[in-house]
Formats: structure tokens, C-alpha cells, sequence
């Protein structure tokens, strides 16, 4: 007998992807460096499927049938590049190679490119959902040739999440796409657990509600336009009550968050792609602030305003849904910027519809919001940017009262809301009719002669400044 596919790396994502493959009438291989881990896997979870467990990696490829299929699932960096070219050894002509972790999607635009000289085929893979969602449905981002995603679409549709009975993959584009979509996937995530994390905060110390009264709001707005898998977390999170000490468990919670780093990537990305994503950069900023304890117990001491609760807590919450929501259009939006951006760059064509449409499910953003991205692409692929398509502009107006006074809110009474603050600035610099930019042209033309354009006639132009008598002279 003879496997439709092979994983190697059965760790936490690898052995539940395998065991998906498997209870979907596949016949899977198992391989890993460390052979204990595969032997587990057979004697915990053998009887869901058919499983042909090898202990070398010749072995290995030789269970596989042809285009013999080969998911790496080994931790990101070097174990993937020494995994990648042990496999590489052992394959022919036409096999595929799929890199399913996290990797950086230049280093899978260098794999794809090397292993492609070799006649392999290389799938860079995005799998959001973490370990429960490689189990039962995770979204799935490939990037890479349209051969090997014919190889691999029906596997992948039938692993992946599946929302109103659409499989939540797709082909994204060639060579490092799928991992660029996935970066910006948690970039995006990032920022959607900062805007989420300040509406807490604004609720509890401007508006005075406790956790559980703060679970209950929460839990009203995931019945509304807010709906999404976090914000149903943080529901159950904020009626937690820590068993140890009685107390709610937020305020147990050390308040310092931590970062494998795929959001900083995001920013660095955009940052070198030119692409204004700051909303998304504050989400990471702020996790780094958080993590600063030197910093802060520095700070501690520094003088904030006295507070006074807001008067109309009821109204005030509902100004501050209104204020998430307006943020997290301008998050997202951000992100399918930067997916566009690199898409140009790259040369990829990424179908940004299909993109929103396949985080419905399995991953971490997925949210009934996607539903409004992939319609307001549908209706407009081309469209700058979300913020000025019908539904989402409508959105905006509506709520841009409710979010200027929260923004307000926050500075007034001393407490930080970067995410809700950087998309408000966002918001307002992209429809602003005039910005500062012409000043900052002016003084870049007057230390450095860096040259200026008018809004009145074509060319550069360069002022000679200070004392110098003559007038202004084309560059
Ligand atoms: P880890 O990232 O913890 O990696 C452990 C696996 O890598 C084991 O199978 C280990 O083999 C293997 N490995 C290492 Br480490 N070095 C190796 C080497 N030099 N040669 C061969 N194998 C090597 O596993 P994971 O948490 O399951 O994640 C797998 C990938 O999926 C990662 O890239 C991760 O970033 C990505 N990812 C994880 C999640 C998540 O929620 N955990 C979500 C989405 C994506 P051993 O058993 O012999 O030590």
C-alpha cells in the first residue's frame, strides 16, 4: 500500500495535520528526526485512520505515491532548511515539497527558487488555527506553482475549515504568497487583540464596569457586527474567575505580552514595501511596551490626570463598540494594503476577495467581518483602499463621532489607546484635503536641496533659501 501523502515534524501541528489527512480517508506517512514521536502517534491515534509510520526518511519516500506529496512541519529557520534539503535528496522530478510552518516568506521565495532548479515543486503554506485548527480545519494559504496546487487542492479542501460549505483554502499565488499572507494574517491578528485589549481597558477604567459586567458586554457585541472568534474569547476570558485566588483572572494575569514575531515581520515588511500600516505597528509597539518592566517602573512615578468615571457608562460602551469597529476596519484594511502591495512587488496577483474569504474559518481572525471584505472587493477589486467602499464608509461615518470622543476619552483621563489613536490619525490623514507633507517637502528643500513639486505646475523645483537673493530656479 502506498501513501497519498507524507508528514515529516509530528510535533504539535504536524501530528494533528496528519491525523486530519487521516480522518479524511487519506493514507498518510509519519516520519520524524526523532522517532518516538511517530511511534506515539500510531499508538495514541492509529485507529483513525491508516497510517504508514517510517523510521528513516528513505523509507519514508518510498511508502509515498507519485507526484509523491511531503508536508514539512519542523520548527522555522534552520531545522526547515536541513529538513527540506534531506528530502530534497530522496525526491525525483515533479515531487512536492510542502513547508507548512512559519517560515519568512523571503526565505520561501529562495527555497521555491533553488528547488525549482531541482525540478521540485515547492508549496510555502500559511496553516492558521493553531493546533486545534490543524485538527479540525485550520485556513490554509498555499503558495506556488499551479501544478502542484492542482496536486494538492483536494487534500487541502477537504483538511480545511469549511464555511457555508466553501473549504477555507485557496491558491494565493506563486512562490512566497501563501507565507506573506499568512504574515499578514497575524499581523492583522495583532492588531485586532490591541483594539480589543483597549476597549477593555477604556470600559473598566473610564467606564467603571467590572469583568463580569465587561463578559456580558462583550458577549452582546459577538451576537452584532462584531462577531468573531476574539471576541468570543475574551467574553469567556473576562468571566474567568481565577480558582487559586478568587479573583478575576485578567488581574492575575502578569500584564506583559509576548511575540514569536510574525507581527513584527508584518511591520518590517511594510515598512521596506512603503506600505502605512500603523495601526497595525502600534499593536506590536504596545506588546513591546508592555514587555518593558525597566521602562515602566522608571515611569511609574510620572504625575497622569485625576480620573472621573464617565457619566453615562451605558452610552459611553456603546460609543466604544462604535470605536473598535471603526479601528478594526482601518486594521484590516491596512493589511489588505500591505497584501496588495507585496502582490505588486512580487508580481503575484493575489485575489484579495478570496483571501478575506478563506479567514472565515480555522484561523484566528476568522469573523463574520470577512464577509463585508470579500463583498466589498467583489464589488470593486481594484478599490484603493476598504475605507471608501459603500458598506464600510457608511461604517465609518457613523461611528467617527463616538470614536473621536473615546480617542478623547482615553487622552483625558490618562489612559493609552495607541490602536483606536492610529487608526483615527490614519482615517483622518487619508481624507484630509490638504496635509503637512507640503511643509515637511518645504524644509527636506530647504537643508537639502531635496527639491519640491507644486500643486500648480508640472516639474521640481528647488528655492534657494535664506539669504540668497535669487528666486526659486527648476531643479
Ligand atoms: P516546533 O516548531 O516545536 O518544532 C518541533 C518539530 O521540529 C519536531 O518534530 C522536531 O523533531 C523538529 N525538528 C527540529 Br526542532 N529540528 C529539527 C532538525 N534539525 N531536523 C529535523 N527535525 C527537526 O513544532 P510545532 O509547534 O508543531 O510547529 C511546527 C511548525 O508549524 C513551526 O514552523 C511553527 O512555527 C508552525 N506553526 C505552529 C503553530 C502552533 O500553534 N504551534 C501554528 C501555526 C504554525 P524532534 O521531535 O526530533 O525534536
Amino acid at each position: 500500500q502506498q501513501a497519498n501523502i507524507g508528514v515529516t515534524g509530528l510535533a504539535v501541528m504536524g501530528r494533528n495535520l496528519a491525523r486530519n489527512l487521516a480522518r479524511h480517508g487519506y493514507t498518510v506517512a509519519l516520519h520524524n528526526r526523532t522517532e518516538a514521536r511517530t511511534k506515539a502517534l500510531v499508538q495514541e491515534f492509529g485507529d483513525e485512520g491508516t497510517f504508514l509510520p517510517a523510521a528513516t526518511a528513505e523509507e519514508f519516500v518510498a511508502s509515498l505515491e507519485r507526484p509523491r506529496r511531503v508536508v514539512v512541519m519542523v520548527k522555522a529557520g534552520a531545522p526547515t532548511d536541513a529538513v527540506i534539503e534531506e528530502f530534497a535528496a530522496l525526491l525525483e522530478p515533479g515531487d512536492i515539497i510542502v513547508d507548512g510552518g512559519n517560515a519568512h516568506f523571503l526565505d520561501t521565495r529562495r527555497r521555491e527558487a533553488a528547488l525549482r532548479e531541482r525540478g521540485l515543486h515547492f508549496v510555502g503554506t500559511g496553516v492558521s488555527g493553531g493546533e486545534e485548527g490543524a485538527l479540525n480545519g485550520p485556513s490554509i494559504m498555499p503558495g506556488g506553482s499551479a501544478e502542484s496546487w492542482e496536486a494538492l487542492r483536494p487534500l487541502f479542501e477537504s483538511i480545511a475549515a469549511q464555511v457555508d460549505g466553501e473549504p477555507c483554502t485557496t491558491h494565493i499565488g506563486p512562490d512566497g504568497a501563501g507565507h506573506f499572507v499568512k504574515m499578514v494574517h497575524n499581523g492583522i491578528e495583532y492588531a485586532d487583540m490591541q483594539l480589543i485589549a483597549e476597549a477593555y481597558d477604556l470600559l473598566r477604567h473610564a467606564g467603571g464596569f467590572e469583568p463580569a459586567e465587561l463578559a456580558e458586554i462583550f458577549r452582546a457585541w459577538n451576537t452584532g457586527r462584531l462577531d468573531s472568534y476574539l471576541i468570543e474569547i475574551t467574553a469567556d476570558i473576562l468571566a474567568h474567575t481565577d480558582p487559586e485566588t478568587g479573583r478575576p483572572f485578567v488581574d492575575v494575569v502578569l500584564d506583559q505580552a509576548e511575540q514569536k514575531g510574525t507581527g513584527r515581520w508584518t511591520v518590517q515588511t511594510a515598512l521596506d514595501l512603503g506600505s502605512p500600516v500603523n495601526g497595525i505597528a502600534e499593536a506590536v509597539f504596545a506588546r513591546s511596551t508592555s514587555g518593558h518592566a525597566d521602562l515602566r517602573a522608571a515611569a511609574r512615578a510620572l504625575p497622569g490626570p485625576s480620573r472621573e468615571p464617565v457619566a453615562d457608562r451605558a452610552a459611553f460602551a456603546e460609543k466604544v463598540e462604535k470605536a473598535l469597529y471603526a479601528s478594526k476596519i482601518v486594521a484590516y484594511a491596512q493589511g489588505f494594503n500591505e497584501i496588495q502591495a507585496g502582490s505588486a512587488e512580487y508580481g503575484w496577483d493575489i485575489d484579495l476577495g478570496a483571501t478575506a474569504a478563506i479567514w472565515r474559518g480555522g484561523c484566528i481572525i476568522r469573523a463574520a467581518f470577512l464577509d463585508r471584505i470579500r463583498a466589498a472587493y467583489a464589488a470593486d477589486p481594484a478599490t484603493p483602499t476598504l475605507l471608501a467602499t459603500p458598506d464600510f464608509a457608511e461604517a465609518l461615518a457613523d461611528a467617527q463621532d463616538a470614536w473621536r470622543e473615546v480617542v478623547a476619552v482615553a487622552v483625558r483621563e490618562g489612559i493609552p489607546a495607541p490602536g483606536f489613536a492610529a487608526a483615527l490619525a490614519y482615517y483622518d490623514s487619508l481624507r484630509a484635503d490638504r496635509l503637512p507633507a507640503a511643509l515637511i517637502q518645504s524644509q527636506r528643500d530647504y537643508f537639502g536641496a531635496h527639491t519640491y513639486r507644486r500643486v500648480d505646475k508640472d516639474g521640481s523645483f528647488h528655492t534657494l533659501w535664506a539669504d540668497d537673493p535669487r528666486k526659486e530656479i527648476d531643479a
